[in-house]
């Protein structure tokens, strides 16, 4: 039987006004419809054994079993391409309108996807900026939708960050320290502005809730102490529909998808997810619909 929820289909102007101003917004539940949070979480165990639906393999594998460390935060980019439930859920026209409201933007289309899986054990994620990985599109910017498919504990390294620190400046990444880094917070403090405190809300929600944040506000996750609790997640990192490549910057990964002599993002890639016309990229309606 059907489990009913009230899947979140705006946001309030309070709401918005709060994403501003702390450079995020926590959603208590309603960003995945119950029914889909069990079949994500078969699809995510299969994903990881690399037994992709599509036969595609993701555009970043950062963990593979019995090849990485047991402590390791689990990692796939672009699971999309692989799994068509996954791509469903990342490609949602709906999470597509709510970014682009908080946002403003007027449409938006996908950047990548992330597959998470936080076992009892596994170590932190540095505390970084989306948009500095960003430098390969123009504008250089996005925004997140990050979607927990179980409810999480203060203990079970939520994703948490930093209020007020999408207004500090843009600061290079620093990959080596994206992966268990032991001192997850050394980025913050490196370009914090003097003087400036050092705050974390982590997101504490139920299964199928999640946020939004800025692509500049400082955001990770501790190790996992809890013991006993593991948490997925899936997100969605969403662009202006504008965007396009950057004429020379490059991303190792994702620039292999530029067309010669042409900077448009191709949507077979990069698919509109809403548009404020009503367009969004055709081939989306082929995607299963969501339990
Ligand atoms: O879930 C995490 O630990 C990190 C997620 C993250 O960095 C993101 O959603 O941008």
């Amino acid at each position: 039987m059907a489990i009913s929820a009230q899947l979140v289909d705006s946001f309030t102007p309070e709401q918005v006004e709060s994403f501003h101003r702390d450079g995020f917004l926590i959603i208590e539940e309603g960003l995945i419809a119950p029914d889909a949070l069990e079949p994500l979480r078969e699809r995510y165990l299969r994903l990881f054994e690399g037994d992709y639906e599509t036969g595609i393999r993701p555009d970043e594998v950062n963990w593979v079993p019995g090849r990485d460390p047991e402590d390791r935060t689990r990692q796939l980019c672009n699971a999309w391409k692989s799994d068509t439930l996954v791509a469903a859920q990342v490609l949602s026209e709906r999470i597509g309108r709510l970014a682009a409201q908080l946002a403003g933007y007027r449409g938006v289309r996908i950047l990548q996807d992330n597959v998470l899986w936080k076992p009892p054990g596994t170590k932190a994620i540095g505390f970084h900026q989306d948009s500095s990985y960003a430098d390969y599109l123009v504008p250089a910017e996005m925004i997140t939708c990050w979607m927990s498919l179980h409810d999480t504990e203060p203990d079970a390294g939520p994703l948490a960050f930093v209020p007020g620190s999408h207004r500090w400046p843009k600061t290079p990444p620093e990959r080596s320290q994206f992966h268990a880094p032991d001192d997850w917070l050394a980025g913050v403090r490196s370009s914090a502005p003097e003087g400036a405190e050092i705050e974390t809300v982590p997101v504490v929600v139920k299964a199928g809730g999640g946020s939004f944040h800025h692509g500049l506000v400082w955001h990770g996750s501790e190790p996992n102490t809890s013991g006993t609790t593991a948490r997925m997640a899936l997100v969605s990192h969403m662009i202006p529909v504008e965007a396009r490549f950057h004429h020379e910057n490059v991303d190792v990964t994702y620039s292999r998808y530029r067309r010669r002599g042409d900077l448009a993002l191709d949507e077979s890639f990069f698919p509109v997810m809403w548009d404020e016309s009503g367009y969004r990229t055709p081939w989306l309606a082929e995607l299963p619909p969501l339990p």
